[in-house]
C-alpha cells in the first residue's frame, strides 16, 4: 500500500466515524426519531381515542382512523356506521407501514402514514354502503384490505 492509498482509506474511515457519530448524535442528543411512530403527544391523544368515533355535534362525527396489516380500525374493524347527512371528520394514521384510505364515491382519498395524520371531511347524503379501499400496496394481504360504510 503506497502513501496514497494509506491516506485514501484513512480519510474513508474518518468519514464513516464522523457520519456515525452524527447519527448517534442525532438521535441521542437532537431526541430526532425515524418516522416509525407517531410524535408523543400526538401518540397520547390517539391512544385515547384510538380507532374510535366520536360524536362532536349534531350529526357531526370525529372518526380516528387507525390503517393497519391489514385493516381500518375505526371503533370497529373495517365498518363505520353512520346516519344519513351525517358530516364526517376523517383522521387517518397508520400504526405499521403505509396504507391508503379511499372511500368509494366521494373525493375522500388519503395516505395512512406512519408518524402522520391526514385529514379529510365529508358529508354523506345518500344512504348506502361506501366501501374503503388500501390503494397504497402494503404487503402480502394488501389486496384483502378494505372496509365498509354504512349510511343509514
Ligand atoms: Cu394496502
Amino acid at each position: 500500500m503506497d502513501l496514497f492509498e494509506k491516506r485514501a482509506f484513512a480519510m474513508a474511515l474518518s468519514l464513516l466515524l464522523v457520519f456515525l457519530g452524527l447519527i448517534v448524535y442525532a438521535a441521542k442528543g437532537l431526541q430526532t426519531d425515524l418516522p416509525t411512530c407517531l410524535p408523543p403527544e400526538t401518540a397520547r391523544q390517539f391512544r385515547k381515542d384510538v380507532g374510535s368515533v366520536v360524536e362532536i355535534g349534531p350529526n357531526r362525527y370525529q372518526v380516528n382512523v387507525v390503517a393497519f396489516m391489514w385493516g381500518f380500525n375505526m371503533g370497529t374493524v373495517n365498518e363505520l356506521r353512520v346516519p344519513r347527512g351525517a358530516v364526517v371528520d376523517f383522521y387517518v394514521t397508520s400504526r405499521d407501514v403505509m396504507h391508503g384510505y379511499h372511500i368509494e364515491r366521494t373525493p375522500v382519498n388519503l395516505m395512512a402514514i406512519p408518524g402522520a395524520v391526514t385529514y379529510a371531511r365529508h358529508k354523506f347524503d345518500e344512504p348506502g354502503e361506501y366501501m374503503i379501499i388500501c390503494h397504497e400496496y402494503c404487503g402480502l394481504g394488501h389486496q384483502n384490505m378494505a372496509g365498509k360504510i354504512i349510511v343509514e
